[in-house]
């Protein structure tokens, strides 16, 4: 069974509010996808994101009666940290996840709509470097972006991409992406939800780090 669609994103309602529990289940299980990708530098970025997903779930086990939506959170912490915010909290550390999301959005699109490096087709350094340009790179400083030089050359290959993803079973490639496709609309939708969120609040910030 595909990974992806074992932990599809859940439909958005019509105002495009993310319940926080449903949205951190979701994302729970991202993390463990890294121990499949086999090198060490995957582990910074593993625990990264993780780090951001416990932030977030710290707060909203505080009241989950308060917290139902990731924009109730965003805007009590508005409330609560005047002076720091946006640069607090959970609100910080949504800012930098879903910048993630967003890498992983656009590698997983990219592969479906078979961009390929024509010379290396079993290479997914074109859809990573597509990724990192797209969701990242404005972010980082050169020594971050330094790390992620290392990342592209320890990025798997294709194959064992989408095999990971199909949780070690041989899958055809075309079958695996036509999973990627579906995972990807309301994956999609949820993430384009919460950029379209920190724009409406006001609340991204571009210093790099
Ligand atoms: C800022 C920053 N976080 C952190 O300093 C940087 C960490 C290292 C980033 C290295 C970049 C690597 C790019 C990825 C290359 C991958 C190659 C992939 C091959 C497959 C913030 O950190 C903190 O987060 C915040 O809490 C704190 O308070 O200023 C703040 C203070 O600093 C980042 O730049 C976020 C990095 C997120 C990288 C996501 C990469 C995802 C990579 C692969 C995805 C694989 C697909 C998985 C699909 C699974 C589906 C189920």
């Amino acid at each position: 069974m595909s990974l992806l669609l074992e932990n599809r994103f859940r439909d958005l309602p019509p105002d495009k509010a993310i319940d926080t529990n449903l949205f951190l289940e979701s994302v729970s299980h991202i993390p463990s996808f890294f121990d499949c990708l086999g090198s060490n530098v995957f582990s910074i970025i593993k625990s990264d994101i993780n780090g951001n997903i416990q932030k977030i779930r710290g707060v909203y086990l505080k009241d989950p009666a308060k917290y139902v939506t990731l924009q109730d959170i965003v805007e009590a912490e508005r409330e609560a940290h005047s002076a720091e915010w946006p640069k607090v909290g959970a609100t910080l550390a949504l800012m930098w996840l879903k910048r993630g999301l967003r890498f992983i959005q656009v590698l997983l699109q990219s592969l479906a709509d078979g961009e390929m490096d024509e010379n290396n087709p079993n290479h997914i350094r074109v859809n990573v470097t597509k990724a990192y340009e797209q969701a990242l790179k404005k972010y980082h400083g050169w020594v971050v972006q330094k790390i992620f030089n290392v990342a592209l050359h320890a990025a798997p290959y294709k194959s064992n991409f989408l095999k990971a993803l199909s949780k070690g079973e041989e899958v055809k490639e075309e079958d695996c992406l036509a999973n990627v496709r579906q995972f990807l609309g309301n994956y999609t939708a949820t993430v384009d939800a919460i950029y379209d969120m920190y724009t409406n609040l006001n609340a991204e910030l571009d210093y790099t780090v």
